[in-house]
């Protein structure tokens, strides 16, 4: 959770108070006859936020211990909570609308408008529906937290387990099982999914929106349908490095596992990427990287080697905010975070950063492994902290990132900025690897942060189109699949049904997490990465802004905004640039771009 969604409360919105308020505002406008005053639209806004504020800590205290702690009583103590919390967003998300014929500042439009649309989960207003929907939204984040797969022999295995056996094996069939094990766990989700998808887009529906999709598209500052052309720009920028990186990839799986087990020509099996979801590739490095691809060092080792555990590997992510000139996190960030997974209860392991009052309770949840993956995500997940720290002083409404994909890419920032030379001043490596092992380098990322970017359009791609009826309740996995091939090219190792419900298995949709906000932050951080590296200082994959006071401050700047501002003015604040672009991202992996290009020549590309 990078932020509990705005809610909205009820019991404010009683006739004695909306009395009250009336009586208490002095303004100059006159409004038409039964129109509401500016002053009253202020009193609205001010009353809402104080309500939601309250709301919100407490369904964010609630989601805490279930997240931590999955038992019955603690989902249902989360759903009540977050049932208050969704009926008064909702509440105050249609009464806003009374306002919009009022003259008021810029300020107070832009919370209204924040009111209306920045609602993940809209429920509807009716309270049965509403409990039906929040106590099914805490199932199916329960249902995916503590789900585990019991082989016909050995013990059952969590997502942790699988994943890292998902990570290691290189033998298909074994690959074959764990891939499908785990989908078995999404299986019981689909009716379940069904219904939700019908009793959220009513509440859309009360909210003045087509459906929950339409709803989620209408926060980027533009109009929904030109955020819908800027994705399919984006996307057709980076799609050519895409093919090049899938292309070598299978051509390398072919050789590895056989013609009959990777077909040449054709799209690559998804159990053979070493991640669940095949949504990031980096674990195959050593299998994938050509004769002479050394890289010159191995994190995941160094790491190991030096003995760092999760408190410390927390530690140096936090000194690289501190480097850029960031308060160090509070002393109860330490006290309360969860770093590692408790061995007696379930948790939801997905990684997660959280601000529970929001203002300075900053806590990350992971079950940290001493890995390089590892090491990435918690910059990613400090990201969100430390941004949530640096908006805390505006107004509750305007608490989030400037779109939410920079809330994502604030993070990924700076862990791009983990560079060998970063590592030799922290003493981890020796000396910086030759230039001669900047392809290995470019490789190793790109597998990660290339091979994400189709991922990242297809979870919203897919979900948008099911909360819009374009795929219907029978055709959720042939949808999902078919979205699969066409962004990734990748197909599933075993036959699926429409008895299975492979979207399940990936954590945002059973928590309801919208997605796009990855692909977005895929390229935002390089666009970021780019403008906070000095020009003329060698390439962009060599360049760390660690102890850089000058970068810190403009990405303060950016942070402090919060959503006060449409996003591209605090774009503009860090880049100059006011249109998000993947130039940047381009630059970066020129070299591996050539080198891809040569190497594939002669092969057919594409699936
Ligand atoms: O969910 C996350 C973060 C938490 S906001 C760990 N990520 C996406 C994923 O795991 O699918 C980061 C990268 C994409
Ligand atoms: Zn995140």
């Amino acid at each position: 959770m990078d932020r509990m969604d705005r809610g909205n409360p009820t019991a404010r919105g009683s006739w004695a108070w909306r009395l009250l308020a009336v009586a208490l505002v002095v303004s100059t406008a006159v409004p038409a006859a039964g129109q509401p005053t500016p002053g009253e639209a202020v009193e609205f806004v001010d009353g809402a936020e104080a309500e939601l504020l309250d709301l919100a800590v407490r369904a964010e205290r609630a989601a805490w211990v279930q997240s931590t702690y999955i038992i019955e009583d603690t989902q249902i103590l989360a759903a009540q909570a977050a049932e208050r919390f969704v009926a008064a967003q909702v509440a105050y998300g249609i009464e806003a609308s009374r306002f919009d014929p009022v003259e008021v500042s810029e300020e107070v439009r832009r919370k209204l408008d924040i009111l209306k649309s920045a609602i993940t989960l809209p429920a509807p207003s009716e309270a049965a529906a509403r409990e039906e929907l929040t106590r099914i939204a805490s199932g199916l984040e329960a249902t995916y937290g503590s789900g585990r797969w019991c082989p016909e022999e050995g013990e059952c295995l969590d997502l942790g387990e699988l994943s890292r056996r998902m990570a290691e094996s290189r033998d298909p069939e074994e690959l074959a099982a764990l891939w499908a094990g785990w989908r078995t766990v999404s299986v019981p989700m689909r009716e379940e999914y069904r219904r939700f998808v019908e009793l959220a887009n009513r509440g859309a529906r009360e909210l003045g929106y087509a459906d929950v999709g339409a709803m989620w598209r209408s926060n980027y500052d533009m109009d929904p349908a030109a955020f819908e052309a800027e994705l399919v720009r984006l996307w057709e920028q980076v799609r050519p490095l895409y093919e090049s990186l899938h292309c070598f990839v299978r051509a390398r799986l072919v050789e590895l596992y056989g013609p009959e087990v990777v077909n040449p020509e054709g799209s690559i099996p998804a159990h053979l990427l070493g991640n669940m979801w095949a949504q990031s590739w980096g674990w195959l490095y050593p299998e994938l990287a050509p004769e002479g691809f050394d890289p010159g060092y191995d994190l995941t080792e160094l790491l190991q080697d030096r003995g760092f555990d999760a408190v410390r590997m927390v530690e140096t992510g936090e000194g690289f905010f501190t480097s850029l000139g960031f308060e160090p996190l509070p002393e109860t960030f330490w006290s309360r975070s969860m770093f590692t997974q408790p061995r007696d209860r379930d948790v939801v392991c997905h990684a997660s950063a959280w601000d529970v009052d929001e203002v300075d309770d900053l806590r990350i949840k992971m079950c940290i492994q001493v890995n390089d993956e590892d090491f990435a995500t918690i910059h990613h997940e400090l990201g969100h902290n430390f941004y949530q720290r640096a908006y805390n002083r505006q107004p509750y409404l305007f608490r989030a990132g400037a779109n939410d994909g920079f809330h994502e890419g604030l993070g990924d920032t700076l862990a791009l900025s983990v560079t060998p030379g970063y590592l030799v001043e922290l003493g981890l490596l020796d000396e910086e690897p030759a230039p001669s092992k900047d392809l290995g380098l470019l490789l190793r990322m790109a597998l990660d942060k290339v091979a994400f970017l189709p991922f990242g359009l297809v979870v919203d791609q897919w979900r948008w189109k099911v909360f819009s009826g374009e795929i219907g309740p029978d055709e959720y996995n042939q949808g999902w699949w078919d979205l699969r091939l066409r962004y990734q090219g990748v197909v599933p190792p075993v036959a699926r049904s429409e008895a299975d419900f492979d979207p399940g298995a990936k954590y945002h949709v059973p928590a309801n997490t919208p997605y796009t906000r990855y692909f977005l932050a895929g390229l935002l951080q390089f666009q970021f990465h780019r403008a906070l590296c000095d020009a003329g200082d060698g390439p962009l994959h060599r360049c760390s802004i660690y102890g850089d006071a000058e970068a810190g401050a403009r990405l303060r700047a950016m942070m402090e905004m919060g959503s006060s501002r449409p996003w591209p003015d605090a774009l503009e604040a860090v880049t100059g640039e006011r249109r998000m672009d993947a130039s940047a991202l381009l630059e970066y992996f020129a070299p591996l771009t050539a080198w891809l290009e040569e190497r594939n020549a002669g092969q057919t590309c594409g699936w």
